[in-house]
């Protein structure tokens, strides 16, 4: 399967890693929306959130145990913002589910 995010976890095309566990990997977004711009994805392929099912929500308990970790090691104490797009509608850009956490800035209150 040809996943932009599946090579990066894998190493085959460089990133600025943030954090790595058994379940998720953290990197620096290419093109930041915000001071902090880091996303989060499950090292295994999933579309997107909209692929979430019983068999694999055990990562996505894993992937939100990690992010109040990748947060501090951040500096992001004083709040930021997840959010994960799905579909063409959700602009989803990348067809392999990934969180993206923003912060070091108060974010602007629309979209949501
Ligand atoms: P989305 O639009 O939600 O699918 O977000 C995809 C994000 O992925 C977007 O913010 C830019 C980021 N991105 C795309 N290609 C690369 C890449 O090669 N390296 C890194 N670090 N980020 C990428």
């Amino acid at each position: 399967m040809d996943c932009l995010f599946c090579a990066i976890v894998k190493g085959d095309i460089p990133s600025g890693k943030v954090y790595e566990d058994e379940s998720c990997y953290a990197f620096l977004d290419i093109a930041p929306q915000a001071p902090v711009h880091c996303l989060v994805v499950p090292k295994v392929h999933i579309a997107s959130a909209d692929a979430i099912n019983s068999e694999n929500a055990h990562i996505i308990g894993a992937i939100f145990t990690a992010i109040p970790k990748i947060a501090a090691s951040l500096g992001l104490a004083n709040g930021y913002r997840i959010i994960t797009n799905i579909g063409e509608d959700g602009a989803q850009s990348v067809k392999h589910l990934h969180f993206h956490i923003l912060g070091g800035k108060k974010l602007p209150e629309n979209i949501v």
